[in-house]
């Protein structure tokens, strides 16, 4: 999605503002651009495609400022063309960069064509400038100004704001959309994430909902959404410069797909420690757990399938209902609510519109108590619950998530064994097995990163296919959900997802010698069940590509291709076998020749609706 930044400093900012938007590419966008005070007025730079094409156009008029404000877009609201790009600019004399949609801008439109302005974009966001501009010209404060136009908003925004005679000073607000100040010495910048300002300083502050602030070289003043000031705490980042650099690899999805024995040890330190303590998930939760009579899992795309996972578990091990459901369903749904059953919300940056606003529907519902797994400290949803647990995978900047999920995973069923260690439903010997199993799990992942090799031949194959349809059974019924949807996001092949004891209810009427079909086949309960089911995709001619555990004793045979991973697991066996299916679609992407990292349409952080 959309990257606001904005800067104010002694020094040249250009470069600083350059930097941030090329930091904040990973989120997916269509153009790029900059506004700059110089001596000239407000100069704007703006170009459809990538921020190196930006940056050469800025570079090429020797573009050079203290103060300013940049933006990539990822159009909600008109197409993708240079007018339509981010700054937008008020009688030259107010310059807005927005993320978000602004629900009431034909009204909005309308009143300001009224009033004499005149729109050079079809975006939502150009009413925004001229509203600014109008309120500006009573109340010569950019900040007053700021906050007049944004009270009168309907929709979601985080927008920086300059002014063409306040050299001294940025206006900012957010409405749900991330938004946060970063503070240097002397400089101070603003960003809608973090990695934005990382290298100008570490040091950043949160703006809240409905908060709008004025910025300066020296000083930040904040007011909440009631217009009292307030003070918004200052933290210390803990993503690492490291982390958002590629290294020796080619991709960032191929990197942090590496980086998940490391996310999953750094994850589980806390654990290992503490053991299945509540303590994990925040002082309060050894009380609230007591209460909960079941749980609501609330989130989007790959945390929804950790979520599917997460089920099995909590009704397996904890003995407690769970229902699973996508958040931008549940928030527009009458949904029955048990006051006691804990919410918990997944979502990686924690600024997941959907999610976010399925957790207020949450509360508005009556749920007493809501738990947030996130990998971002300190972002918007974790501050909105009462329970937090952060996975460390560090920042995941590829679109198609990887670390971020198992490591998700690895919380939930964390949460599930602690719940039922609470419940007194765990024997010493079943508990110490569940310890045993998570010190081998980031041991268990690396043995199934070394299938990588075998697993881009297969991918190689996949390349050339137009559809693919994924099987599983039980716990690894959402591992096959996760892989169709890895392949989709970024090869674009179709392909679905199936429980495989389903098949005979439809799917298998897609099956032919055309339809590769992966099945995830781990050495468990359901494994015979599973075979059944491959004789059924046999049968009619489908080709087989098995990921078996090695002691499942799978071998090649005639239209029937395995991989074999590591010896089962048991209980955390998703985890594993999430891995193969996600160098499976990383390979086939790569012989596709997609953009892996940014692929079509889609973006991270999806802070839209
Ligand atoms: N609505 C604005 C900004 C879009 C956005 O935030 N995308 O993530 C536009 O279309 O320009």
């Amino acid at each position: 999605m959309c990257g606001v930044v904005g800067a104010i400093a002694a020094r040249n900012i250009v470069p600083l503002l350059i930097d941030g938007l090329r930091r904040l590419e990973y989120r997916g966008y269509d153009s790029a651009g900059i506004a700059v005070l110089t001596e000239q007025g407000i100069e704007r730079v703006r170009r459809v495609g990538r921020v190196a094409e930006m940056q050469a156009a800025a570079e090429a008029v020797e573009l050079a400022a203290g103060l300013g404000i940049g933006h990539t877009r990822w159009a909600t609201h008109g197409g993708v063309t240079e007018p339509n790009a981010h700054p937008h600019i008020s009688r030259d004399q107010i310059a807005v960069v927005h993320n978000g949609i602004i629900e009431n801008h034909e009204a909005q439109r309308e009143r300001l064509l009224a009033l004499g302005y005149e729109f050079t974009s079809q975006t939502d966001t150009e009413v925004i400038a001229h509203l600014i501009h109008y309120y500006y010209q009573s109340t010569a404060d950019l900040f007053e100004a700021t906050r007049l136009a944004v009270r009168e908003l309907s929709g979601a925004y985080a927008i920086c704001v300059m002014a063409l005679d306040r050299p001294e000073e940025l206006a900012c607000a957010r409405m749900g959309c991330p938004l946060l100040i970063g503070l240097g010495e002397g400089e101070n910048f603003i960003a809608s994430d973090v990695s934005a300002v990382l290298s100008a300083t570490r040091r950043v502050m949160f703006l809240e909902e409905g908060d709008v602030a004025r910025v300066s070289r020296q000083t930040v003043q904040v007011i909440d959404g009631q217009d009292q000031p307030c003070e918004r705490p200052v933290l210390l980042s803990d993503v690492s410069l490291a982390s958002l650099e590629l290294g020796p690899y080619s991709h960032f999805m191929q990197k942090e797909i590496h980086e998940q024995p490391k996310a999953l040890s750094d994850t589980l330190e806390q654990i290992l420690e503490q053991g299945f303590t509540p303590d994990l998930f925040g002082e309060q939760a050894a009380s609230r757990f007591n209460e909960v009579t079941g749980l609501l899992i609330l989130a989007c795309g790959t945390s929804y399938y950790a979520g599917l996972t997460a089920k099995y578990w909590i009704e397996g091990i904890a003995g407690l209902p769970c229902h699973v459901e996508i958040a931008s369903e549940y928030r527009y749904r009458d949904a029955w609510a048990d006051p006691n059953y804990l919410v918990v919300t997944l979502s990686q940056s924690g600024e997941t519109l959907d999610t976010a606003e399925a957790l207020k529907r949450a509360k508005e519902l009556g749920h007493k108590t809501t738990l947030s797994i996130c990998n971002v400290m300190g972002s918007a949803i974790p501050r909105a619950s009462d329970l937090v647990f952060y996975t460390r995978a560090g920042a995941e900047i590829g679109v198609a998530s990887t670390k971020a999920f198992t490591t998700q995973l690895l919380a939930l069923f964390t949460l599930a064994v602690t719940l039922a260690k609470q419940r007194q439903r765990l024997d010493e010997a079943t508990e110490t097995s569940y310890l045993d199993a998570l010190r081998h799990l980031p041991g268990s992942v690396q043995h199934a990163l070394n299938l990588e090799p075998q697993i881009t031949l297969w991918a190689e194959q996949f390349a050339k296919r137009h559809h693919a349809l994924f099987l599983g059974r039980g716990v690894h019924y959402p591992i096959a959900l996760e892989g169709a949807l890895k392949l989709k996001e970024i090869t674009y092949i179709h392909a679905e997802a199936y429980p495989a004891g389903e098949l005979k209810h439809g799917p298998l009427a897609l099956v032919d010698e055309d339809m590769p079909v992966v099945v995830i086949a781990p050495n468990d309960s359901l494994l015979e069940k599973v075979k059944s089911n491959m004789q059924e995709v046999r049968a009619r001619g489908g080709e087989l590509f098995v990921f078996a555990d090695l002691d499942s004793h799978f071998h090649d045979s005639e239209g029937v291709h395995v991989i074999r991973t590591p010896r089962h697991v048991g209980v955390l066996s998703p985890v594993v076998h999430a891995i193969p299916v996600q160098l499976l679609a990383y390979h086939a992407a790569l012989a596709r020749g997609t953009d892996v990292d940014k692929p079509r349409n889609l973006a991270k952080s999806v802070t839209v609706e």
